[in-house]
């Protein structure tokens, strides 16, 4: 459709039929990801509790500020959820200091960036075409703050920063912060090593763990706070699966250092910070200190299990000398670099009903067309799947990708399999409100 088409298509919709086509699209996902398997490592779904918080009257609502301490009236109920909110994070993070206001992943490092640097301050962290995520670089927040990067090294075969190379960067450019965690994330950061020439050189450290942030909570992948981090971000929907949002947390026992980063968050980065997703937020928080560590150790298991089987299958699974994922995520590359096979994976396994996404591995120059797929469990665990039904996945991955069977008829498998998985697990109240409905 050429660009006067669709205005014209657009502008041809009536009021009626664009709240009616609006609806009709959102229960046309949910059935998508309901009858199908949603693999984006950064997705996941919520609690029927987390569903019921984010469709309260607090939708609409402000609380400028911190609880007790308002710019707004009304604000009593609201100062007891973040206050329970703030206590929990403290304790399910084992923070200091915990800000649960961001509305999202970048929001949190937008926040920490503008707390930790000025304009012009140098910044070491991973790049993009690492895994590093876009907030990490010129193009997002980094250059938002105009700080000036330089990229670590990169080690292809353990998948993480080289460790001397990176230390050497550090002390080298003696960065004011020094930023590691990446999108694309197998394996810990050797943090102990890297915060060490950090704070030999006044840098502060700041750990993006947007992806990983519910197996640290679980205690499964790595303990930032307690290895060298001093400030930690991180998303509250990836494998923290809570509603959209984020954190910003500390090891500092510094109060005016967590005045710093409070003012960060507000009035630095924002005025309403989406009330109804605090409060669902809180209430994941709730949920996870209840069933948090079986949730990621179950993940991690899983995500072991998939990359083996896809292994088995025939897949080229990268980082196969260190068993291939220590978190939710695994790689796979489907032809040459740069060959755009990763992109015509993802389209094969969309139409049979698996959701990925592309992403470029070591060696791609190209963002759009890469030759692997980024892949999560983190979802399919939720639903309480487990090792029996990874090794069912990847064998669907295999009739699609490598046997060349109509993605059309692997759909009616994935169905199949998908429909014994219509609630989540790892929370209260569990089969009041099925996964992918509405409320
Ligand atoms: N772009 C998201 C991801 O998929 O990793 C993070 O913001």
């Amino acid at each position: 459709m050429n660009l006067l088409c669709l205005v014209f298509f657009m502008s041809n919709r009536s009021p009626r039929e664009s709240v009616d086509a609006v609806l009709a699209a959102t229960k046309q996902s949910s059935r998508l990801y309901g009858h199908g398997l949603g693999m984006i490592a950064s997705e996941n779904i919520i609690s029927p509790n987390v569903k019921r918080a984010i469709n309260s009257d607090l939708h609409g609502r402000y609380a400028e500020g911190l609880p007790g301490k308002r710019y707004y009236q009304g604000c009593d109920d609201f100062d007891t959820i973040e206050g329970i909110g703030i206590d929990l994070a403290k304790k399910v993070f084992q923070a200091n200091f915990a800000n649960i206001q961001s509305t999202s992943g970048t929001v949190s490092n937008i926040g920490a960036l503008k707390a930790l640097a000025k304009p012009g301050d140098a910044i070491t962290a991973v790049s993009t075409a690492d895994g590093g995520h876009i907030s990490h670089a010129r193009m997002g927040a980094v250059g938002l703050r105009d700080l000036n990067v330089s990229t670590y090294p990169w080690d292809e075969e353990r998948m993480e920063p080289d460790i001397d190379g990176s230390c050497k960067l550090i002390r080298d450019v003696q960065p004011k912060i020094t930023l590691v965690g990446q999108s694309v994330f197998l394996f810990p950061t050797p943090l102990r090593e890297l915060a060490d020439a950090a704070h030999e050189v006044d840098s502060t450290v700041m750990y993006d763990g947007a992806h990983v942030l519910g197996l640290i909570a679980g205690g499964v992948f790595q303990d930032p706070l307690r290895e060298g981090a001093d400030v930690m971000t991180g998303s509250s929907h990836k494998t923290f699966p809570g509603p959209q949002g984020g954190f910003l947390l500390s090891s500092s026992e510094d109060e005016t250092f967590h005045r710093r980063l409070n003012n960060a968050m507000f009035p630095g980065v924002c005025s309403s910070y989406h009330l109804h997703h605090v409060a669902g937020k809180v209430v994941a928080l709730a949920e996870f200190e209840a069933f948090g560590q079986a949730y990621a150790s179950d993940i991690v298991r899983n995500a072991k299990a998939f990359a083996s089987s896809l292994a088995a299958e025939g897949f080229e699974v990268l980082a196969e000398s260190r068993g291939y994922t220590a978190s939710h995520q695994v790689l796979t590359r489907h032809g040459e670099i740069d060959s755009g096979a990763g992109a015509s994976a993802a389209k094969k396994l969309e139409d049979a009903g698996i959701i990925t996404n592309m992403n470029m591995l070591p060696g791609d120059t190209k963002a759009m067309s890469p030759s692997g797929l980024r892949l999560g469990v983190q979802e399919l665990t939720r639903v309480g799947m487990g090792v029996r039904e990874m090794n069912e996945v990847a064998s669907l991955y295999a009739r699609v990708l490598l046997h060349d069977e109509d993605p059309k008829t692997v759909r009616q498998d994935v169905q199949h399999l998908k429909s014994d998985f219509q609630h989540v697990h790892y929370c209260f109240d569990s089969e009041s409100l099925p996964a992918y409905e509405g409320m």
